[in-house]
């Protein structure tokens, strides 16, 4: 993809009209520059034009803006969203114009080990392609598009493989928090971990992707699912999305042995990211369970565990990317799950807010303090 053709945008580029986008100007700013000058680059070969008509906030933006996770500068943040095709690049059969259409922040190409494996969470293609194709452009400067997206910005072009079609009827905000939040969450129970019916799990993590993780326990029958989160002010969240208990972190060894008899959880699934919470996922494990990591933590993070302990335990550690899922598959079947009401998704969204007021959703996930599953950012 060549970023010296622009569709949108950018100097000089007569007809067509800039379009907002909220720009990381360096690594560590607290803020984003939400400018109405941006240009998109024209779709190339096996390129989809998408106009963005909802996205999610998800902590991992705020992650790569501070650093914890690559990204970057500048660059236009957001990684879920969802909005409709606007333009086709050649070779482009399957998908038109009014297209609605999910992001997805790892698109598979289909062809590589990884994908022929069956293994397309873990496809790299494009993933690598992002971070040497900037996707937008400020003044004559090239801006990137995080995790080779950019959704907080009113167009963006994907490779083809990043924008998965989904029914017409489906809501764009609804289908916006199914590109990272759900997919992550849902498919490490379904995918990663394959929870089965009757199983007691604890979830370490509230946010928009635990809560996920808690519906995708109750999606699996799990009997117990203890919702940790030192936050009280989203143990309520917790419940109405399917837990059946709840606790600050100084609580978990009394439940353990409560509901356990002191054994430990079939499944410990951590949603944070940090040390101290994979080692507490971990203890809370019993013997042979499992422990699902899902929260996308920093290169500081280390965790400890003696080689004597993890033989004599048995536990399995599990990490869970991106839900371990295929979008392909897996974006449509939570769409069958919502049209079932087997998944609430509705019920996720805590906010919204213009893209003009991204700062303030992006303040309100860092302080950690809000008891907000998901804020979308709309785009009217
Ligand atoms: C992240 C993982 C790293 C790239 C961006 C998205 N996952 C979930 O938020
Ligand atoms: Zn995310």
């Amino acid at each position: 993809m060549s970023h010296a053709a622009v569709v949108a945008g950018g100097p000089g580029l007569g007809e067509e009209k800039p379009v907002k986008a909220a720009v990381l100007k360096e690594i560590g700013d607290a803020r984003l520059d939400v400018r109405s000058d941006a240009g998109v680059v024209a779709p190339g070969p096996n390129d989809v034009h998408v106009r963005i008509r909802a996205a999610g906030i998800c902590h991992s933006d705020v992650s790569a803006m501070n650093g914890t996770l690559p990204a970057l500068a500048p660059g236009v943040m957001g990684h879920e969203g969802a909005g409709e095709v606007l333009a086709v690049g050649d070779g482009v059969a399957d998908l038109a114009p009014g297209d609605r259409v999910t992001v997805t922040f790892v698109p598979p190409c289909g062809g590589c080990r990884d994908c022929l494996n069956g293994q397309p969470h873990l496809c790299a293609v494009h993933t690598i392609a992002a971070f040497t194709s900037p996707r937008f452009e400020v003044g004559a400067e090239p801006v990137f598009g995080f995790a080779g997206c950019g959704t907080f910005a009113e167009e963006l072009v994907l490779p083809r493989d990043g924008a998965i079609k989904i029914d017409a009827d489906v809501p764009f905000e609804i289908a916006a928090l199914l590109g990272c939040g759900v997919l992550t969450g849902v498919g490490a129970v379904l995918n990663t971990a394959r929870v089965e019916p009757g199983s007691t799990a604890v979830v370490i993590g509230c946010g928009g992707v635990g809560i996920s993780v808690i519906q995708g326990l109750r999606l699996a029958g799990a009997a117990q699912i203890v919702a940790v989160d030192p936050i009280t002010a989203k143990h309520a969240d917790a419940e109405r999305f399917g837990a059946t208990r709840t606790t600050t972190p100084d609580g978990l060894d009394e439940l353990k042995q409560e509901l356990t008899g002191g054994a430990g959880f079939d499944y410990a699934i951590e949603v944070v990211g940090r040390s101290g919470t994979i080692r507490a996922a971990y203890d809370a494990t019993r013997r042979g369970g499992s422990v699902v990591i899902v929260g996308a933590g920093g290169p500081e993070e280390k965790v400890e565990f003696t080689a004597q302990e993890l033989f004599i335990n048995e536990r399995k550690i599990l990490p869970s990317f991106y839900g371990s899922a295929d979008p392909r598959r897996d974006i449509d079947r939570m769409v069958r799950l919502w049209r079932a009401g087997r998944l609430d998704l509705e019920g996720m969204i805590s906010r919204r807010l213009p893209l003009t007021e991204i700062n303030d959703g992006l303040a309100a996930l860092r302080d950690g303090n809000s008891a907000l599953v998901r804020q979308i950012v709309t785009f009217d």
